[in-house]
Parts: structure tokens; C-alpha cells; sequence
């Protein structure tokens, strides 16, 4: 793509924005702030329980992770945080990772505890964590969480990210009113252990690692516990943790009208928590889910600004840095194509029952082309104006493998 036609294509843009009253630089503004964070554990290639493939020069320490997210952020101008997950990335030296992380423009996103796998501490969370019939169990995974929030608050964070795999595989095998009351009260604890300035943000999923019930499987149950706990815990949605054909827009729509939608996890998904590059495989879905987003800001039910965004994928085949970088480019696009939504018209097309209308104006901005204006911003921002060509072009997986070595490999899934 050279840049006269890059900017041959931003001018036909200007042209049909201009004649529908739309000025470029307040979209070009829009989406250059809209930043999402990265986390520590997708950097590396994932694997499945049938193996893992390695890419080579993956990152070996939470220093070489940053690095991978600065470069990132360095080439898309759309990241500017780590989301970190403790016990994988435990920071030895806080200062030290706080300096480099500033060096490279990367701050501190939500904090992640995990009680979902055994890592050598005392007792196993084989039957679960925080909703788990043993007390002393429960103790210990309440204070895991609290080790986390400690973390996260000497490096700047605002936020704890709970993800239970809480459930059970067979029926009978757990009280489900005991294992929510459970749940409950170690939340409250967690909860109460947090500064006041920051959130909860509570996941969901509705099955795996168990596959007969899980503790939180839908964002009411999610809901329901948050309510319990205060204004500052809200609703995780991660766009996999849906069973096939959940209407997600609708979701969105609902906790913001509640003034309780947390933040995202973006991924895409054919099966279920597939964990596939975000855009890949539902690209209008994605649109749609914008669509509520903005909405529900402008129209003031929650601010923006109180929503976390992260990207929560995971990698077997492609790079991970390449599927990071066409997943910040989805992200980019859909959000650009839902600003473009004309909303006076939909709300009249809503008002006048006019159905073919309303379709109308939703196809009209989906099927825009913001290819060029998503460029643009990252141009003005001092990104590259084509970031996965750069990066093959320049051979950075090459150097990654020359500098860290084939076959190294990066905690995480
Ligand atoms: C669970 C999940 C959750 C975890 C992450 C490691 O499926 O999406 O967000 O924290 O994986
Ligand atoms: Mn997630
Ligand atoms: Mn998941």
C-alpha cells in the first residue's frame, strides 16, 4: 500500500463523511485514544491439551514481555498497558520492572489472581478456590487474591481481575447454594481488602475446566455476587465465555443500563472459548457489540471511560505478535465503524417501526471501509502506517529467536 493511495482513499473518506457532516479529525481523535491492554500471558504460543507448538523467541521474563507489548505499542499506537498475572509474572525487583515499563509508554492494566491451577502452594485447588467446601482452602485462596491486589498496587494498577474455575464436572459432586455462598464471602473479603480507588472486575464462563456447573457461569450470577460486594465490582465480559449464539450486544447493553459493565476481554470464537484472533470470525458481532458501547456512553447509562478493554487470546499457529497486532487492527475497525453510526436516524427508524430502516443505517457504517482512517490515526499518532508489514520486513521473529533462542518459551496457558 503506498501512501499516495493511502492517502487517495483517506480523501474519498473525508469526501463522504463531509457530505454527511462528519469531520474526519474528531473520528481520527476518537480512535486514536481508544487504547487496549495486553496480557502478560499472550505473548508466548499457546497450546491446547493435546500440545503446544513453540514459536520461537518467545519471551522468557516479564522484562522481555514488556518489551514484546512496547514494541507493540510502538508500532500500532494502540496499547498502552500490561494486564499482569500473578503467579506467572511475580516481579522480582518492583522498581526496576515500574521504570522499564515507563520507558517503553506501558502502564499497569487490571491485575489477574489465579486459584484455577496448583503451582506448589499448600493446598491444591483441585475441588476449587473461593467457593471451595474446605475453609481453610478458601483462606488460602482469599489471600492469594489480597498477595495480588498488594502486587498490583506497588506498580500502579487499579484493578483486580477474578476468573473462578470454580464448578464441578459431575452432578452431586457439589453443593451449588453452598459453593455461591461460599464464593460470596471470599469476595466480600477480597473486595474489602481493596484500596478505594480500585474495581473488581468479576468473570464469567459457563463451562471448562468444569463441564457440568460452574460457580459464575453467566454475567446475572456475575451480577448478582457483584451487588453484593459494592458499586466498585462489576461484570467481566470475556466475548468466548458465552455458549453458541448468545446475543453478547445484548449483554452489553443490559449491565451498562446497570451501570455495571467492568470491562472486555476480546477474542473471537467459532465453538466456544476458542480463544481466535478478535474480527476473525464474527467481524459484525464485534461491530454490534461497539454499537451498544457507544450507545450506552452517550446516551450516559455508563461512562466510557469507567470500561477496561483488553485483548484475552490465545495463539497456537500464528505468531503471537502478528495475531496481536490483526487484533488491535479489528478492535480499531470496529469501534471506527460503530462511531460512524448514524444515531438520530436509527433512533427514528427505532421510534417509526421502521425495521429495513434501522438495517439500513447499521449495514451503512459497517460497510464502510475505515481501513484508511484507522491508518491515518496511527500515522498522526507516530505509529507505522502498516505495523504487520513492518514487522515482517524487518524480521523481528528472526531477531526475537536470535536474541532469546528457539525454543524460548513463556509462562502463561
Ligand atoms: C479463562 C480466561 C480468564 C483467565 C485467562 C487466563 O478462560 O479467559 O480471563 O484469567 O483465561
Ligand atoms: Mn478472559
Ligand atoms: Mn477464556
Amino acid at each position: 500500500m503506498s501512501s499516495s493511495f493511502h492517502q487517495k482513499s483517506l480523501d474519498l473518506l473525508s469526501e463522504q463523511f463531509g457530505s454527511k457532516g462528519i469531520h474526519i479529525d474528531s473520528l481520527l481523535s476518537k480512535i486514536a485514544a481508544f487504547q487496549i491492554a495486553v496480557p502478560s500471558w499472550a505473548l508466548g504460543a499457546g497450546g491446547t491439551r493435546f500440545g503446544r507448538f513453540s514459536i520461537g523467541g518467545e519471551p522468557r521474563n516479564l522484562e522481555e514481555k514488556l518489551e514484546d507489548i512496547g514494541l507493540l505499542a510502538k508500532l500500532t499506537k494502540r496499547t498502552d498497558a500490561v494486564s499482569l498475572h500473578i503467579p506467572w509474572d511475580i516481579p522480582q525487583d518492583v522498581q526496576a520492572i515500574k521504570q522499564k515499563a515507563t520507558s517503553l509508554g506501558i502502564g499497569f492494566d487490571a491485575m489477574n489472581s489465579n486459584t484455577f491451577q496448583d503451582y506448589g502452594q499448600r493446598h491444591s485447588y483441585k475441588m476449587g478456590s473461593l467457593s471451595n467446601a474446605n475453609a481453610t482452602i478458601r483462606k488460602q485462596a482469599i489471600e492469594h487474591n489480597l498477595q495480588v491486589i498488594e502486587i498490583g498496587k506497588s506498580l500502579g494498577s487499579k484493578g483486580l481481575t477474578v476468573w473462578l474455575a470454580d464448578g464441578s464436572n459431575f452432578p452431586g459432586q457439589a453443593h451449588f447454594r453452598k459453593a455461591l455462598q461460599g464464593t460470596t464471602e471470599s469476595l466480600q473479603e477480597i473486595y474489602a481488602g481493596m484500596p478505594a480507588d480500585w474495581k473488581l472486575l468479576l468473570e464469567y464462563k459457563p463451562y471448562e475446566p468444569n463441564f457440568y456447573h460452574t460457580v459464575i457461569p453467566d454475567w446475572g450470577t456475575s451480577a448478582l455476587l457483584c451487588r453484593q460486594l459494592g458499586d466498585r465490582a462489576k461484570v467481566l465480559v470475556d466475548l468466548g465465555h458465552h455458549l453458541p449464539n448468545t446475543n453478547i450486544e445484548q449483554i452489553v447493553a443490559t449491565l451498562m443500563h446497570q451501570n455495571m459493565l467492568a470491562g472486555f476481554h476480546f477474542n473471537d470464537s467459532k465453538y466456544g472459548d476458542d480463544d481466535l484472533s478478535t474480527g476473525s470470525i464474527k467481524p459484525y458481532q464485534l461491530f454490534l457489540i461497539f454499537c451498544e458501547l457507544i450507545g450506552g456512553a452517550e446516551e450516559k447509562a455508563q461512562a466510557w471511560e469507567s470500561i477496561s478493554w483488553m485483548i484475552d487470546a490465545s495463539h497456537n499457529t500464528k505468531d503471537p505478535l502478528e495475531d496481536l497486532i490483526q487484533a488491535l487492527e479489528a478492535i480499531s475497525q470496529a469501534y471506527a465503524k460503530a462511531v460512524l453510526v448514524d444515531r438520530e436516524k436509527l433512533t427514528q427508524c427505532q421510534n417509526e417501526g421502521d425495521v429495513v430502516g434501522a438495517q439500513e443505517v447499521l449495514q451503512e457504517a459497517f460497510l464502510t471501509d475505515v481501513r484508511a482512517l484507522v491508518r491515518e490515526a496511527r500515522i498522526q499518532s507516530g505509529g507505522e502506517a502498516d505495523p504487520l508489514a513492518y514487522y515482517r520486513s524487518e524480521k523481528i521473529r528472526e531477531k526475537l529467536i536470535t536474541k532469546r533462542g528457539k525454543n524460548a518459551q513463556a509462562s502463561g496457558l
